[in-house]
């Protein structure tokens, strides 16, 4: 269904507007935006739209399209951090952190709909939040600054849904441009849209959902973020950003054995964004092969966070004739990305199809991706 037909038939009036925000791909740098880092994320044409009306009591009515239950009804005071549990505390906490933070957002009724797949590596949550903010802002003829959205939606994240998130996936659903992949800089937030068209090179960038759900809630995003900070505390300096590549060296043998691997992750993820970058900004995009696949190994031995799924995918993609292939997003799960050749791009598809039935492993979704458009109105 349309969001508005949606929102009518959920409330039996027609919404103020239509709002809508992107799903996201990230092509390097992980685990990079909680380090003061950088990262090149690219928006997917997959988005999550929220239909809103303003209301004139206060009350927040939240309906998706996908959750079972109904609507959830919040009066001004429930909106407390850990009192709102499920898919609802994503608005419920966007809210919250915009009323908090001074924004004059009273009550609306919103109803959303999203083919951003969910649990997938592909950001679902930053997109509900980037929509639910520009929705809730609109509705009360409020236009923050995407930057700024992306701050407080962030901070919901940490604050009311208990998630310690950087700020790359927010920023990349608020700024990213059509047809570009975003290059930012989480220490001053500072972005530049560099040109990410892979049809333009005869190439693609294959998304292969792997089908392995786990949330970030689950303690290994957060016990990876605390092994960073240990590692900035032990070398002295304010996040691992300060570490040069050049000093990796000199920092890993002053570093206690077990903080080694994270911390050369995060410094060498630095210099591969840098790197492929750079092959953007100077149409190169068909060099950009090789540093993902240096970031997946990257992830897989240092980091950790990759799984069998995952790195079967990257394998396989390789095997099959991918310039490079990685895995995206959080991990532990999720999707991996692949650049290939377009000619090479349904031979890709097949054997990582084969390969996950050989594994026994269930079916993986794949898609390729066009860099869609940021957050905005629709409607
Ligand atoms: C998740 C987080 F939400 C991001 O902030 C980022 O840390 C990413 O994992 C890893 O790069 O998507």
């Amino acid at each position: 269904m349309n969001p508005e037909a949606g929102f009518r038939a959920v409330y039996g009036r027609a919404p103020d507007g239509v709002w809508s925000a992107p799903g996201r791909v990230n092509l390097i740098g992980e685990h990079t935006d909680y380090n003061d880092g950088l990262v090149l994320p690219t928006a997917l044409s997959r988005r999550t739209r929220v239909a809103a009306a303003a209301r004139p009591d206060g009350l927040l009515r939240l309906h998706s399209a996908r959750a079972d239950g109904g609507v959830v009804t919040l009066e001004r005071d429930e909106l407390v951090p850990g009192r709102v549990r499920g898919w609802a505390a994503y608005p419920a906490g966007v809210v919250w952190a915009l009323r908090a933070a001074g924004l004059a957002v009273g009550g609306a009724d919103l109803h959303v709909e999203s083919d951003v797949p969910q649990g997938a590596g592909l950001s679902s949550s930053a997109a509900l939040e980037i929509a639910t903010a520009l929705a809730v802002t609109g509705v009360h003829g409020l236009a923050p600054e995407p930057a700024e959205l992306a701050r407080l939606a962030r901070h919901a994240e940490h604050a009311f849904v208990g998630v310690p998130c950087g700020i790359m996936d927010q920023t990349a659903a608020a700024r990213c441009r059509a047809g570009h992949a975003l290059h930012l800089d989480t220490r001053d937030l500072t972005v530049r849209h560099l040109p990410f068209d892979p049809a333009a090179h005869g190439l693609r960038l294959l998304v292969v959902d792997v089908r392995v759900r786990r949330a970030l809630a689950d303690g290994a995003y957060a016990a990876r973020r605390a092994a960073c900070e240990a590692g900035a505390r032990a070398l002295g300096v304010r996040a691992l950003r300060d570490v040069a590549l050049a000093q990796l060296p000199d920092a890993l043998s002053a570093l206690p054995a077990e903080l080694r691997p994270v911390v050369r992750h995060v410094v060498t993820e630095n210099e591969r964004v840098a790197r492929v970058a750079a092959l953007l900004a100077a149409g190169d995009l068909r060099a950009a092969g090789p540093p993902l696949t240096a970031g997946h190994a990257s992830l897989r031995d240092d980091f950790a966070v990759s799984c069998p799924e995952l790195d079967l995918a990257v394998d396989t993609a390789r095997a099959a004739g991918a310039l490079g292939a990685r895995m995206t997003g959080g991990g532990f799960g999720g999707s991996a990305i692949a650049l290939v050749d377009e000619e090479r791009a349904e031979a890709v598809e097949r054997a990582v199809g084969s390969a996950f039935a050989s594994a026994g492993f269930r079916a993986p979704a794949v898609f390729a991706v066009t860099a869609g458009k940021g957050a905005g109105r629709d409607g």
